[in-house]
């Protein structure tokens, strides 16, 4: 690894983001997602299905403010297809002393300040500020005197507390808690919830590590990893990162430690591997195929790009970049999503890639981003980029409504919603977004990320600017102590023009601007004895002056796409991207049966502007057939063969993340050809 290329993302407080298409989903997280989420929180969503999030936060306080200590009576949640949750028995009369939700459910919380925190760098307002400060006051009051925070466990008995790693989700709670607490600090400046998450993580340092007589533990649903890399990075503890890399070289060893947890499982299983859904099968280094479920695979896998990145660990490096080449070249989706299977949310066997099926979790995308970021902070290398491009503007995007009051956890590519409602193979796939979910992961990890764009778009070291998306932005960028504005302006993701103006002052900064992969050609106002190409960027290298612009065009192709053919569910079928945006039939725009189409990919295809539920989007046209249907008979299930009856029609491609915006209707990605 070279270090002299290493970067990091930018502090959001000095990125400004201007673009009119990431500006406007980031004010709908700010308008409609940060408000929404902190009622439903509140359980104050009529018809959506109670958080019991701050309900436990406060149960937790109440209790410690009365000195109690529930130890005597455990509940064990019950376990459901997603996880563990408790309920209360009479759901209209929560009881203030007890637990309910997933155990998890401190988590929803965590991740709203998160996203609380990041908005306010872009939008201050005190109003908001002051709400968040109020719920920092309930959360921290929950923690116990010895820096415990974790609010099932609080409340159903400290003595059990690290007995369930594998699936109780305390170390997933103390990841978010720590990412929370570091983004409302780098916002806002005030560090309450940071000092009680550095107390909590001192707590857990204490617990777990190699030393003789602590916990060999490590999390079962991974994040813990790259958090504690974050706060180690605020608050220069290297504590944290110590303990971090302690739960990433412990994973997986044998005998494994979830074994001592769960003998069950040892029986069910003793000479082969376990523990794959966990990714704890194998030490990390020698994991070469991305497997279980997928949010926790690739929240462990960004983990690890930190770990390599400070520890100049280049197996581990190469570990990351295997996974990552297994994910690119064999599960991922065109949408960016990842996650084949709903059994155990996760990935499947390689290749296997079933579209009306498909889980491809809008977490997990949103993790594949966290990957490719830290990928890129280590390597510059665009083919990071342009998965993660892919991912966001595809299912990360898809998992929110066009209008920010409804999500998608699921995230098909092929959908008939007669089957949703009566396939159980494909319950999990909705046909429309869905307000809340009783597991709400994906609403307020959507907010995170969307709030914090930039931190994906740009990284930068000492006397480099890494311009991996290009969205529209002010940037403030030191050089030898000189402040660098530079400006980015596009029309992504419809027009491929981007302006970069330096306002330069005489110092000397390299701009590295990423070419996408998709872009077949591109042009840039600058002379070719100027600049140098590696990896997909293009490094220029200036001395800029007051004002300076560059420009580049990368011309957005219609593109037209087969998968491999070991993709058996894609097999004699395309799909249509331009530019970073991946593009669905749906039937409001092609009629019902959209199985009965196929594409005439070599026919002249054309761009139209258009508008999907309000949202300004490039439509695709393109010439197609439709098979005609026989007129019905009885007994003709099956037929001799016979040349198919097909009428010439337009089709008509919406991009993938607007689809079913326009009420219950059918989708599909791919289409025959
Ligand atoms: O287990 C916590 C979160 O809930 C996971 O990341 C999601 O996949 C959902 O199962
Ligand atoms: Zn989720």
């Amino acid at each position: 690894m070279d270090k002299q290329k290493f970067s990091s993302p930018l502090s959001l407080r000095d990125v400004q983001i201007k673009d009119a298409f990431w500006k406007k989903e980031m004010e709908l997280v700010r308008t409609e997602v940060i408000p929404y989420q902190w009622a439903a929180l509140n359980d104050q969503v009529e018809g959506a299905a109670p958080s019991y999030c701050m309900h436990n936060f406060k149960a937790a306080g109440k209790q410690n403010e009365e000195r109690r200590e529930q130890g005597k009576e455990f509940r064990e949640p019950v376990y459901t297809f997603r996880g563990f949750e408790a309920l209360p028995e009479d759901p209209a009369h929560p009881e203030d002393d007890k637990f309910y939700g997933f155990v998890f459910q401190d988590s929803d919380f965590y991740k709203w300040i998160e996203a609380v925190g990041y908005s306010l760098t872009q939008h201050p307002d005190p109003e908001l500020e002051k709400i968040a400060d109020d719920a920092i006051q309930i959360v921290c009051a929950a923690q116990q005197d010895d820096g415990y925070l974790d609010t099932y466990y609080i409340l159903n008995g400290k003595d059990k507390i690290f007995s369930n790693l594998k699936d109780n989700h305390e170390l997933y709670c103390l990841g978010h808690l720590l990412e929370g607490a570091v983004a409302y600090y780098q916002a806002t400046g005030k560090d309450q919830l940071l000092n009680t998450a550095c107390r909590y993580a001192d707590y857990v340092a204490d617990y777990f590590g190699p030393e003789e007589g602590k916990c060999k533990g490590y999390p079962g649903h991974e994040i813990a990893e790259m958090a504690l890399v974050r706060l180690y990075e605020t608050t220069k503890n290297d504590k944290y990162l110590k303990l971090a890399k302690y739960f990433i070289d412990e994973r997986g060893t044998r005998p494994y430690y979830f074994d001592q947890e769960h003998p069950e499982e040892v029986k069910k299983n003793p000479d082969g591997l376990r523990y794959e859904y966990n990714q704890a099968h194998l030490p990390v280094r020698e994991q070469d195929e991305a497997v279980g479920h997928a949010v926790r695979a690739v929240y462990l896998y960004s983990g690890m790009a930190d770990i390599a990145r400070l520890s100049d660990d280049d197996k581990l490096f190469e570990a990351c970049n295997t996974l990552w080449n297994n994910i690119v070249d064999k599960k991922l989706y065109i949408t960016g999503g990842i996650g084949g299977t709903h059994i155990g949310e996760a990935f499947s066997f390689n290749y296997d890639l079933p579209n009306d099926t498909a889980y491809a979790e809008t977490c997990a995308s949103i993790g594949l981003v966290f990957f490719a970021r830290r990928m890129l902070e280590m390597y510059p290398d665009s083919r990071y980029a342009d998965v993660m491009e892919q991912a966001l503007y595809n299912t990360v995007l898809s998992g929110m409504a066009l209008d920010g009051k409804s999500f998608f956890y699921v995230n098909p590519l092929e959908v008939l919603p007669e089957a949703c409602h009566k396939d159980e193979r494909k319950f999990h796939v909705k046909d429309i977004r869905q307000k809340w979910f009783g597991c709400a992961c994906c609403p307020p990890n959507l907010a995170r990320t969307l709030s914090s764009v930039s931190s994906y778009a740009f990284t930068e070291n000492d006397d480099t600017l890494f311009v991996h998306l290009y969205i529209g932005s002010d940037v403030k960028k030191k050089v030898n102590g000189q402040e660098v504005a530079v400006h980015i302006d596009s029309a992504f993701p419809w027009d491929g023009k981007v302006t970069v103006s330096v306002d330069g002052a005489n110092v000397p900064l390299t701009l590295a601007l990423r070419i996408p992969g998709w872009a077949n050609s591109y042009t840039v106002s600058a002379d070719s004895s100027e600049y140098t190409i590696k990896d997909g960027y293009l490094y220029i290298t200036r001395t800029w002056k007051k004002d300076e612009t560059l420009t580049l065009d990368f011309p957005m192709e219609i593109q037209v796409w087969n998968a491999d053919p070991r993709v058996r569910e894609d097999i004699g079928k395309a799909a249509v991207t331009r530019g970073p945006i991946t593009y669905c039939l749906e039937e409001k725009d092609n009629g019902t049966d959209l199985h009965l189409l196929t594409l005439d990919w070599n026919a002249p295809a054309f761009v139209k502007d258009s508008v999907v539920a309000g949202e300004p989007v490039k439509e695709i046209v393109m010439h197609g057939y439709r098979e005609e249907l026989p007129a019905p008979k009885a007994g003709t299930l099956y037929r001799p063969i016979q040349k198919a009856e097909k009428k010439p029609v337009e089709l008509n491609f919406i991009p993938y993340y607007t689809w079913a915006n326009r009420g219950e209707n059918e989708m599909s990605v791919w289409v025959r050809v």
